[in-house]
């Protein structure tokens, strides 16, 4: 699983907007996001790149992936 530092949400329609964002990728299986925490929380094969531009195209920018 990885952690997703997400910069730039502020309510549950950002929340909205990441997790579909994320849940369009082929390779992501499970997705959570806290706004609370400013994280997404993504299960799959997906690369950092492509998680950083799919998250930048919604409108957000990520700070750090763990
Ligand atoms: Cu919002």
């Amino acid at each position: 699983m990885k952690t997703i530092n997400i910069e730039g949400m502020s309510c549950n329609h950002c929340v909205m907007a990441v997790k579909k964002a994320l849940k369009n990728l082929d390779k992501v299986n499970k997705v959570d996001v806290k706004l609370e925490e400013k994280k997404a929380f993504v299960e799959g094969d997906v690369d950092n790149n492509t998680l950083k531009e799919v998250i930048k195209d919604a409108g957000y920018k990520v700070t750090s992936i763990e």
